[in-house]
């Protein structure tokens, strides 16, 4: 079982996962993992991707190290872990990749779609996007010591990333499910639980 979870920034993602793996885990093999990243590879490439010096990535040169960042992590973590049985809750995937860069940067949903086919063949069984809206995500962040490159974005590019996901959310009705992201995180994590707990 490979699930994902997406969302805009601050919008609950890693302590959600946290949470549902110690509840999962006690009686689940679980294998948790991130994107950019989780393997040494592909957190090099989030170095490049993130980190506020490289200021000049250009939005093509950014999906595709996404894109590849993604096939590196699929390869080396996520299948070896499918193949183990093991569930794998990842925290962003290819839809972060169609809502900021194919929606966000302008660059299309066909442009992602295609350059990703090269990088994985495999889309996950069940994918959960936190809603809320860009302004309260950006707001829970913004003590932060560091905002990366992408949490530096303009407030208008944080709106677009939620509208962008909304309209990956109609392209994919069986698979992604939106939940309601303005409630407390235990709450959260016990609907997510549940929906994950029917599912398998
Ligand atoms: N990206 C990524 C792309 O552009 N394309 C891609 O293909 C991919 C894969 C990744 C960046 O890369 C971009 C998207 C991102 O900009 P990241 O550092 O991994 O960068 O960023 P995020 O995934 O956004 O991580 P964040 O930590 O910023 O957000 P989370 O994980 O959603 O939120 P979390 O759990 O860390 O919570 C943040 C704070 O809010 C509080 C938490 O306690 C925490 O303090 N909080 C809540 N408080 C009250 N109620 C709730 N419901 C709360 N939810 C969270």
């Amino acid at each position: 079982m490979f699930i994902t979870f997406e969302g805009g920034e601050g919008s609950g993602k890693t302590t959600l996962i946290r949470l549902i793996r110690e509840k999962l885990g006690r009686t689940f093999d679980i294998k948790t993992t991130r994107e950019p990243g989780g393997s040494k590879v592909a957190e090099a490439i989030r170095d490049v991707l993130l980190n506020p010096k490289y200021e000049g990535v250009t939005p093509h040169a950014e999906a595709l190290l996404f894109a590849a960042a993604r096939a590196q992590h699929i390869d080396e973590v996520i299948l070896p872990a499918l193949r183990e049985n093991r569930i794998v809750l990842c925290d962003r995937y290819i839809d972060s990749s169609l809502a900021y860069q194919g929606y966000a940067r302008g660059l299309g949903f066909d442009f992602i779609l295609k350059i990703n086919r090269y990088a994985t063949e495999n889309m996950p069984d069940r994918t959960f996007y936190i809603d809320v809206a860009s302004e309260v995500g950006i707001g829970r962040i913004s003590q932060r010591k560091e905002l990366d490159r992408l949490d530096q974005e303009s407030k208008a590019f944080h709106h677009k990333v939620r509208q962008g996901y909304h309209e990956v959310a109609k392209m994919f009705p069986d698979r992604i499910r939106i939940v309601d992201g303005n409630r407390s995180l235990d709450d959260l994590a016990a609907e997510i639980l549940e929906k994950i707990r029917d599912l398998l």
